[in-house]
């Protein structure tokens, strides 16, 4: 099972460099054939440079910029409709996510053949290290109204590490969100379109390098258009869109 890892990076100067090498070292280590996609969202610092630099020295990296519309979806989706992976992590450039997790999410995929792993921080295993306050808070509202609205189990919708089989994407087409809401609008499609997940815990720890791009006030509209949006297929759509065996 060929893994591709989409990591969109908007000016990470300071850390793509030492997240691409552990991803690639790790998954080396564990024998999984990948490819490490990167997709440049036209970043104003040197975060291209050092891209191109380390072409020589990771084989399975490949990187793009991504000319259109700026945002952390599009650059996603940018991504989804480029590689050839059987399965598709989402991670990110800011090494918050843990490689070895995703080593541990592969493997999960791999023995119970499901179409996604997600994780969850909040519950027993899971953890965040240095995770901002206010932050906190806004995320266990929103994945409390989720968990409701949604009658599910799973709390961590809001987390953007996470993998699918690449067929698993091509069913929760079409996609529509620009911006960090579309973590969600992936991960409730998969769930209400009856795809099978298992769920893990991770460990996600603050950026210690660089900015923080994300601005609540800016997403939180997004997010609840998002998540209106996806109720509305599953208590409207009929399962038109539910996953075709
Ligand atoms: N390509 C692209 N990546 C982005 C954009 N905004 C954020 N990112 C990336 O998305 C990931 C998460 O963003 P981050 O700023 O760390 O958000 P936070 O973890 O919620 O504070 C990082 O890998 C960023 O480089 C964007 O507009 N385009
Ligand atoms: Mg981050």
């Amino acid at each position: 099972m060929n893994l591709s890892v989409i990591i969109p990076a908007y000016n990470e100067e300071e850390v793509i460099k030492k997240t691409i090498i552990s991803l690639f070292e790790i998954l080396t280590q564990n024998n999984i054939p990948h490819e490490i996609f990167v997709i440049n969202d036209n970043s104003t610092d040197s975060t291209e440079d050092i891209l191109i630099n380390l072409l020589n020295s990771i084989p399975t990296l490949r990187y793009e910029t991504n000319k259109g519309h700026n945002g952390f979806g599009y650059a996603v989706r940018y991504g989804i409709e480029r590689v050839s992976g059987d399965c598709v992590a989402i991670f990110m450039a800011d090494l918050s996510d843990s490689p070895a997790d995703l080593v541990l999410f592969y493997q999960k995929m791999k023995e119970g053949d499901f179409d996604c792993v997600f994780g969850t921080r909040w519950s027993k295993g899971g953890k965040v290290i240095d995770y901002p306050l206010l932050k906190k808070v806004i995320n266990r509202i929103a994945n409390f109204i989720i968990r409701i609205c949604f009658k599910i189990k799973y709390d961590d919708t809001t987390n953007a590490f996470k993998l699918y089989k690449r067929k698993t994407l091509d069913g929760l087409k079409p996609f529509i969100a620009p911006h960090y809401n579309l973590t969600i609008e992936l991960s409730l499609k998969a769930i209400i379109r009856g795809y099978s997940y298992a769920v893990l815990p991770n460990l996600w720890t603050n950026r210690k390098w660089g900015e923080s791009k994300f601005k609540i006030k800016e997403m939180g509209s997004r997010y609840l258009f998002i998540m209106l949006y996806c109720l509305i297929e599953k208590y409207f759509s009929k399962n038109d869109f539910k996953k075709r065996t």
